[in-house]
């Protein structure tokens, strides 16, 4: 049985243009399939052809992006990774019982750099380690093999398959046995509503009775600290910010000035979201060549970079509900600042348990 699910598998790969690299402890299984390109021009193209123009998110991640973003984690102003860094020194142990008994999958969506699966990895005993096998998931293939590589010299005992993947449309691909799948960052709350419902329910179709979720959000707080996170006194945000205008000129051979920007951030009440935007500082022509498109954008008007959701408990909670997801866990720091929830499916029967993909 596990042989054939393996087979199959590989055969599915090949049969699709995908591929598979080996070194060592790491393996690297590719799911990109090259339509990236087309995606983004769409998504470009749908987004600065709206009354309110936009970028979606997920373009701010270039290299340089994601070393903006690796920065403003360290700003004084920047809250949420050091909280979620402090609750997960703190339940680590706890939520790694979970391979005390049984060897599994320790998945983690959209990995990024890997402190996160550190302290994870660092709540359990060294002897259990061996039974681990990480499996990062993420767009960037550079991200992937620098993570894991650096995970292997530290943790020597540990498996990694890499999976190149975009986890929001890829989550099928996954290996099927016991596995405890993490989402840190609040990387959810950059999702609209029906956006965040749907990637739950995903995750909820791949999910074992007896796997377990674990999911990173940032809370409700006082509106000052929100949005000096989003403002941070030196200004990385909103080089940040910008960065996504020099991702498209590359990209795209877009000939925006991301200097003809300014960086805005805002706790919006009604929706309890941060929004990020791109302000004009004058009247712009810009010109986005691959899509044989001119753009024009007044002074003063914005293009709409990011939400970032701040959840209050009922919100999540309906959240999970929609999703067919229940919380088996709820961690937080001491000021409630950020949540760490682990979730099981909902209404699940048993299944003959722990058969296993590739
Ligand atoms: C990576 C999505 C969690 O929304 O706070 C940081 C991205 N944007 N500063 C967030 C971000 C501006 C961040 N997430």
């Amino acid at each position: 049985m596990d042989v054939a699910v393996a087979k199959g598998s590989e055969i599915g790969f090949e049969m699709l243009g995908m591929n598979s690299t080996r070194e060592g402890n790491l393996r690297i299984l590719n799911y990109s399939n090259g339509s990236h390109r087309e995606k983004m021009l769409d998504d470009i193209l749908r987004g600065m052809t709206k009354r309110q123009k936009s970028i979606p998110a997920k373009y701010f991640y270039d290299a340089r992006g994601s070393q903006l973003f690796d920065q403003i984690c360290m700003t004084p102003e920047y809250y949420p990774t050091k909280t979620e860094l402090a609750i997960l020194d703190q339940s680590a142990a706890e939520i790694m019982q979970f391979f005390f008994e049984e060897g599994g999958d320790l998945i983690e969506l959209g990995s990024g750099s890997n402190q996160k699966i550190r302290k994870l990895l660092d709540g359990m005993p060294r002897p259990g380690r061996g039974r681990i096998r990480y499996v990062p998931v993420d767009i960037s293939r550079t991200c992937l093999l620098k993570s894991a590589r650096e995970l292997l010299t530290d943790y020597e005992d540990l498996t990694v398959l890499g999976v190149l993947a975009d986890f929001t449309q890829h989550l099928s691909v996954l290996p099927r046995g016991r596995k405890l799948l993490t989402f840190f960052g609040s990387t959810i709350g950059n999702l609209t509503e029906p956006e965040a419902v749907n990637f739950l329910r995903s995750v909820r179709a791949i999910m074992n009775r007896d796997d377990r979720f674990l999911l990173g959000m940032d809370m409700l707080k006082p509106i000052e600290i929100i949005e000096a996170a989003y403002n941070d006194r030196q200004g990385v945000t909103c080089d940040f910010n910008r960065n996504i205008l020099a991702h498209i000129d590359r990209e795209l051979g877009a000939d925006f000035d991301p200097e003809d920007f300014e960086h805005l951030a805002f706790f919006n009440t009604g929706t309890e979201c941060v929004e990020m935007h791109l302000k004009a500082r004058r009247n712009i022509t810009a010109r986005i060549e691959d899509l044989g498109l001119s753009v024009e954008i007044k002074k003063g008007e914005t293009i709409h970079t990011e939400i970032s959701t701040k959840f209050s408990r009922k919100r999540a909670q309906r959240l999970f509900q929609g999703a067919g997801l229940s919380v088996s866990r709820w961690v937080t720091d001491p000021k409630g600042w950020f949540s760490l929830i682990e979730l099981e499916a909902n209404g699940m029967e048993k299944r003959n348990g722990g058969s296993r993909g590739f």
